[in-house]
């Protein structure tokens, strides 16, 4: 038996991964952030203030991740690839609600701040599948209320979903890599030292400059994610780490 297929892999993403398929990160100099207030489009009080501005907001982001252009990139295949190929287990932990991941061919891929493609009924919590544009007037298909549809995303001082697998996974795991990510928003950022404390992992920062929290790691490696992770991919699935 392949002696790897004991060993386990969790894999963090941000949107730095996504920016080469031409999606915008929030931080960088030409980021969303820069354009929008978080307080207005990423709080559930900008919602329940604004509820057609926040719909706009992510109205937008649909109709841009529908775009024929916006295509997973090199890096999105590479996970997919090591999906594929890794004996072991392998977790893909995503703080992007864009679909990039799955359309390169990954399948263990955990939301943890929701996904883009689907709504929310505030009223009687279903989950429903959505490309269109949303709008405060309409009706939920499964218990009728009206105005009580949200994107199903998770905004700041929302928890974060799927939390208690994803501790569980990092506790567990051989190699922790993390991509296209600041460092800036919690728990994410603070994966890398929950598995300094409670696992033993290798770490491994792919970004394209030092995140917030590169000191933590005990590697990293900087440049465009197209570059460096499938060159990464390729050193896991040949020498391992
Ligand atoms: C490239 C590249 C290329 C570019 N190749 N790389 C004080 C201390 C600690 C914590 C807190 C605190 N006060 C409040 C908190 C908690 C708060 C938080 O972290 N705040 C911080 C600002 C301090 N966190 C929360 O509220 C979270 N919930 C929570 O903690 O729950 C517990 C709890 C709940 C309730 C009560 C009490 C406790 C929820 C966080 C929700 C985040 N939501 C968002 C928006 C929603 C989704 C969406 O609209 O898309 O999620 S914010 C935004 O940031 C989005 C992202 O997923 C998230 C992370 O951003 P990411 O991915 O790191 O992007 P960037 O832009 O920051 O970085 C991109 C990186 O890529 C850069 O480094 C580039 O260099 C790099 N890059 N091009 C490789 N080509």
């Amino acid at each position: 038996m392949d002696d790897r297929s004991g060993r386990s892999i969790v894999i963090l993403t941000g949107a730095g991964i996504s920016k080469e398929s031409g999606l915008s990160t929030f931080r960088d100099a030409d980021g969303l952030w820069a354009t929008v207030r978080i307080e207005d489009v990423a709080t559930p009080q900008a919602f329940r203030s604004n509820p057609v501005r926040v719909h706009d907001f992510y109205n937008a982001r649909r109709r841009q991740m529908a775009d024929p252009a916006v295509q997973p990139n090199a890096a999105h295949v590479a996970l997919a690839r090591l999906e594929a190929e890794w004996p072991g287990e392998l977790l893909l932990v995503t703080q992007n609600i864009d679909d990039l991941h799955e359309r390169a061919g990954s399948h263990a891929v955990l939301h943890m701040h929701g996904e883009l493609l689907k709504l929310r009924c505030g009223h009687c919590q279903v989950v429903l599948e959505w490309r269109g544009d949303a709008s405060v007037g309409t009706p939920c298909p499964s218990c009728g209320h009206v105005a009580g549809l949200r994107p199903h995303v998770v905004w700041f001082g929302e928890m974060p979903l799927g939390m208690e697998a994803i501790y569980a996974a990092l506790d567990a795991c051989d190699l922790f890599i993390s991509i296209g990510t600041s460092g800036a928003v919690y728990p994410a950022a603070g994966f890398v030292e929950e598995v300094r404390r409670h696992g033993h992992a290798h770490s491994v920062e792919l970004n394209l400059e030092p995140s917030l929290g590169v000191s933590a790691f005990d590697e990293a490696i900087h440049g465009p994610a197209t570059d460096i992770v499938p060159a990464f991919v390729e050193r896991v699935l040949t020498r391992g780490w």
